[in-house]
């Protein structure tokens, strides 16, 4: 029996992230195995993978080139320093991705998460007004509703009450902009929503409060995903980038799920035809198997840096793991899995399927809301009195149960499964669904 298909006797040492702990330990929920869209139980069932993971494995799992990709690069070459001394799979990542972000977007820092990708940008967009003799531009504007990973810049211009409140002052000098989720206008959209457009122009409102003089960038994700599937409705994030432009105001997208394929499109970017300054990015460049970020970032920015004597550091920042050989070598397999496969435009071809299965849900108990764009979905439903939650987390419960791993925030059901899933598979999604939200409290 291999080692990976038993079960520790005792949960209590590791303290799990973002997880009910007792909850948990009490009725553990362990997979042992994965393979294409299934993960395996410990107990032996197959699993419908509803959810890439966790946004990630976009190609599925286990996908073979990956695989091998990682295996010989262990043994070829483990580790190399990441300051002062470089690896060719690094750059030649780095190239890849160049050629496959926006036209703009020239440049790459490679990270270990997407929480180290957005403090990386974060700090980038300081330090580039610094050296342009911007130095007052400190002011960092978030928004509503967003989440930006667990770091301290992240959490400060995210929008998450329970991720910012027991954690002090955080960053000073941030302001957000609103959320853009508006039920009683939008509910049941097919797509983009249609009205809020012009909650855009908060940002003008808040530019007027500030003075632009003061503001170093904005970060949004194009479609904020851990929140509950919020989507932009037609010509915002156009909206934002005229705004900043004006400005000189950075413009950072926080792509960590919406980038590799997840909206049909490679980016974010190109769903919604918007150059950012910056590009942050995770999750699907490796496909998950290896924690990697990627940063992508103007020419301007890059050679705003690249002054002064050659010898000399020119941005104090990078982690021990960036561009980490295994992590790279599993980026350009991922890279060229999506490739041969077609990956990052299947979601578009598969939308119209997915978007008809999801709406098909629409009169079930409980359910307020369906939204959906690419290959990503949410239902929302209507929240037990006096217990928020419970309700959704209870449709979770019942969905591993039967097969299924869906992933929920608050009342809110989030569908983003990987990007080979076939159209019988999303049937097998919405029939299951159905019968769960029809035994639901
Ligand atoms: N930015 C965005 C937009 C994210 O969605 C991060 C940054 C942070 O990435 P790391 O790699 O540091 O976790 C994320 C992460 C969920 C869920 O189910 C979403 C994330 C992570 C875990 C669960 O909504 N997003």
């Amino acid at each position: 029996m291999s080692t990976s298909n038993v079960v520790p006797n005792d949960l209590n040492a590791f303290w799990m992230p973002f997880t009910a702990n007792r909850q948990f330990k009490k009725t553990p929920r362990m997979f042992v195995a994965a393979r294409d869209m299934h993960y395996t139980t410990s107990d032996g069932r197959q699993v419908l993978d509803g959810t890439a993971g966790l946004w990630c494995c976009n190609a599925g799992h286990a996908r073979p080139k990956i695989v091998e990709a990682i295996a010989r690069q262990a043994a070829e070459l483990d580790y190399a320093p990441a300051f002062q001394m470089g690896h060719p799979k690094a750059f030649e990542l780095a190239n890849r991705l160049v050629d496959i972000t926006p036209d703009g977007l020239d440049h790459v820092l490679f990270t270990n998460s997407g929480s180290e990708s957005v403090e990386t940008a974060l700090k980038l967009a300081l330090a580039f007004h610094k050296i342009k003799g911007e130095g007052s531009r400190t002011r960092l504007i978030g928004r509503e509703r967003a989440y930006h990973g667990v770091n301290f810049g992240g959490i400060s211009v995210g929008g998450i009450v329970t991720n910012r409140k027991m954690f002090g002052t955080l960053l000073a000098g941030v302001d957000h902009m609103p959320h853009t989720h508006n039920l009683a206008k939008n509910a049941f959209s097919k797509g983009p929503p249609e009205y809020g457009t012009e909650l855009a122009d908060e940002l003008e409102r808040i530019v007027t409060l500030h003075d632009a003089s003061t503001i170093a960038a904005v970060i949004v994700e194009p479609v904020a995903g851990s929140t509950g599937v919020l989507i932009p409705p037609p010509g915002y994030l156009k909206r934002l980038r005229e705004i900043t432009k004006k400005h000189g105001i950075l413009l950072i997208f926080d792509e960590v799920i919406t980038g590799y394929g997840r909206l049909g499109t490679p980016f974010g970017a190109d769903y919604f035809d918007v150059v950012p300054d910056i590009m942050v990015t995770a999750k699907g460049l490796t496909n998950g198997v290896v924690p990697m970020g990627a940063v992508m970032v103007s020419a301007e920015i890059h050679d705003a840096f690249m002054n002064g004597p050659e010898h000399v550091i020119e941005f104090f920042h990078g982690y021990t793991y960036s561009g980490n050989p295994i992590a790279s070598a599993a980026g350009l397999a991922t890279l060229e899995t999506y490739k041969e496969e077609g990956l990052l435009t299947r979601g578009a071809e598969l939308a119209p399927k997915f978007q008809e299965a999801l709406h098909s849900l629409k009169g079930l108990p409980h359910v307020i809301d369906i939204r959906n764009i690419g290959l990503v979905g949410a239902i929302e439903l209507e929240p037990i009195a006096g217990q928020p939650t419970k309700r959704a987390f209870s449709a979770f419960l019942k969905a591993f149960e039967q097969g299924l791993l869906i992933r929920t925030t608050g009342d809110i059901i989030a569908l983003s499964p990987p990007l080979i899933i076939s159209e019988s598979q999303i049937d097998e999604i919405v029939t299951k669904l159905a019968g769960i939200l029809k035994t639901l409290e």
